[in-house]
């Protein structure tokens, strides 16, 4: 399995943008944790337009020669073939997308090679990578003219090798990011989001001991039953990279009586079990954190961990043995007030905030995995999550390396993330069409999460069937494979009148728990107007109260997420005064000024009158 679960390359041969998925290098868990060098701050560029001659030759594959080499023209003396100069280039702020940050970049998609410097000084018995919380979408990098790695897909991290290529003094690296859209790609050419580009998470430098510890996983064991009495066991593993078998392993964590050494196998993991003495347990009332420090050799990186049980028993979904309901909202990456990707505490701060005003005690995170501040912040908050991939609507389903793509994402997102107590579910797609296809692909994705990792709940956002009956049974089989069925539906916006939500009697052909994951209607902040008066915060506040009432009766609902919290930037929505480029279905504007609807669902939060646990 190691081999298959990134796509992080080793320099070498040339690849296609293709990308083929080649053996796991390295994917560092844990890389806040640990002590850094910032490369934050602001990098050169330069803009290339498709078909981006610079970083691909007429076949498509990825040239070292051009920008990549950093050369400066000889502009005095001349001859020169090289007709650019980062140094001389202006500067954009990483992290952060291009579009929010030149207006030419706006609505670019295509190739934007970034440079910047960084001091190195070897370190025998050391080894430093280059760590990139995310760009999107591809994303090549060479330090002093080699090609270190390439990654693909726009919202996991990755972790580039930069020890050989590196030498003692000034260094140079560059990175092209290319955001252009393929039908292959995950997510394919349409999606209602906007393409930010760019390196649009954190960037730094991290030094480790030759063998280091890669990944960990810790979390309370996951018996067949719970009981609020039992002791307490936790159990997991940690993999030190390129360990031989028998290299030690401790896990530490002196809250909760915990100092257990264990060895390696020979493969570099060393799994473990150790007794935890009376465990305060991780909920959202009491979101308790441990910290937790792994040292194996001359490595020791220390966490913060939450523990609880996760399971459902029929229709309910239980946290430490108890049922919850689940009152949240959905929350794409788009920074409140600023605009642009989210990847500041400030951002993060602003969207919890909102979430509480509502009295939300879960956020589906869509469509993408977020910056990693989002689980540390809802870790803290007890604010709990649903994490997802970004396989939205028409995916390639038919195409084998199209699914090897996903199941490099899916392990990306579970390997980032798993130790985060408020991420319960990890979601594997949204709105896919219904065929034996895509029921096939995602279901072998399902299941490949839940061997991945069985301390959590499988769960995706289904849409259909058709509204127009007032009864409506949902059938999708690929609800077989999921733990939790997220339903989305639009009545009272894409479809009849917000009334007609009243008549509406659902069923499902499983006994499982029903989370309405989207529902909602488009206003615009300060259009006023009558309850049908479509485009007005009162329609949008009108398809709420029916949407609440027509879930208030259907017994297997377990949690509601709205769509969406707050307005968002999209390419698709072109209706000039009412949408601007903005998705207009937020409950909030992206001032995080409150429409209408969001009185509406505050109350019916703050009163618990949804449904039950
Ligand atoms: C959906 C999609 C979501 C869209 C939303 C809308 O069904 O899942 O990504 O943004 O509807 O507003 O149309």
């Amino acid at each position: 399995l190691f081999l298959r679960v990134c796509s992080i390359v080793a320099l070498g041969a040339s690849f296609s943008i293709g990308l083929a998925q080649q053996p796991l290098r390295t994917l560092i868990v844990g890389v806040d944790h640990r002590q850094t060098t910032s490369l934050n701050g602001p990098w050169h560029y330069l803009i290339e337009q498709p078909p981006a001659r610079e970083l691909y030759d007429d076949q498509g594959n990825v040239r070292d020669s051009g920008y990549a080499q950093n050369t400066r023209p000889n502009i005095s003396t001349g001859p020169h073939n090289s007709e650019y100069d980062f140094y001389a280039a202006p500067t954009l702020k990483v992290p952060g997308d291009w579009n929010s940050q030149d207006p030419t970049l706006f609505r670019f998609e295509g190739v934007v090679w970034y440079q910047r410097e960084f001091q190195f000084q070897p370190k025998p018995g050391s080894r430093t990578f280059l760590h990139v919380g995310a760009a999107n979408y591809r994303s090549f990098v060479w330090v002093n003219g080699k090609r270190i790695c390439q990654h693909e897909g726009g919202f996991t991290p990755f972790d580039c090798e930069v020890t050989a290529a590196a030498h003692a003094g000034t260094n140079a690296v560059v990175i092209a990011v290319d955001s252009t859209r393929h039908k292959d790609d995950i997510p394919t050419v349409s999606y209602d989001w906007f393409n930010y580009g760019g390196i649009t998470r954190d960037v730094s430098l991290v030094t480790v001991p030759d063998h280091f510890i890669d990944d960990y996983d810790v979390h309370l064991q996951h018996g067949n039953v719970f009981s609020e009495k039992a002791a307490r066991t936790l159990s997991g593993y940690v993999h030190v990279q390129d360990a031989t078998a028998g290299t030690s392993v401790t896990i530490r964590i002196p809250e909760a009586g915990v100092n257990k050494t264990v060895t390696t196998d020979a493969n570099g993991r060393a799994e473990f079990t150790a007794d935890a003495s009376s465990l305060t347990l991780w909920s959202p009332a009491s979101p308790k954190l441990y910290r937790v420090s792994l040292a194996s050799g001359s490595d020791e990186v220390a966490d913060e961990i939450g523990f609880r049980d996760l399971r459902v028993d029929g229709t309910k979904i239980l946290l430490n043995g108890k049922p919850v309901f689940l009152q949240g909202a959905n929350v794409h990456a788009e920074a409140p007030l600023r605009g642009g990707r989210v990847n500041t505490d400030e951002d993060v701060k602003n969207l919890f905030g909102m979430l509480h005003d509502l009295h939300a005690n879960f956020a589906r995170l869509c469509h993408y995995p977020h910056d990693e501040r989002m689980e540390r912040y809802a870790d803290r908050d007890g604010i709990m999550l649903w994490s997802e991939i970004p396989l939205w609507q028409r995916i390639s389903f038919d195409k084998s390396d199209v699914y090897d793509k996903a199941v490099v994402m899916l392990h990306e997102m579970i390997r980032r993330d798993r130790n985060k107590a408020s991420v319960i579910f990890w979601s594997v797609s949204n709105e896919t069409p219904n065929n034996p296809t895509r029921t096939k692909f995602l279901t072998d994705l399902a299941n490949e999460a839940r061997r991945t990792d069985p301390t959590r709940l499988i769960t995706s956002a289904l849409i259909g069937p058709k509204v127009s009956e007032d009864q409506i049974r949902q059938e999708d089989p690929l609800m077989q494979a999921l733990d939790v069925v997220g339903q989305n539906e639009y009545i009272g916006w894409y479809e009849g009148q917000p009334e007609e939500a009243d008549r509406k009697v659902w069923t499902f052909a499983v006994n499982k728990p029903v989370i309405f994951s989207e529902f909602g209607a488009e206003a615009k902040i300060g259009n006023h107007g009558g309850d049908h008066d479509r485009w007005t915060e009162e329609q949008e506040a009108n398809v709420y109260e029916h949407q609440f009432a027509m879930m208030r009766k259907i017994p297997q609902v377990r949690g509601v997420t709205p769509w969406v919290l707050m307005d968002f930037r999209s390419t698709t929505r072109n209706i000039p005064k009412l949408q601007d480029g903005y998705n207009r279905k937020g409950l909030f504007s992206e001032k995080m000024e409150k429409k209408k609807a969001f009185e509406v669902v505050r109350k019916a939060y703050e009163g618990h009158t949804i449904g039950k646990a």
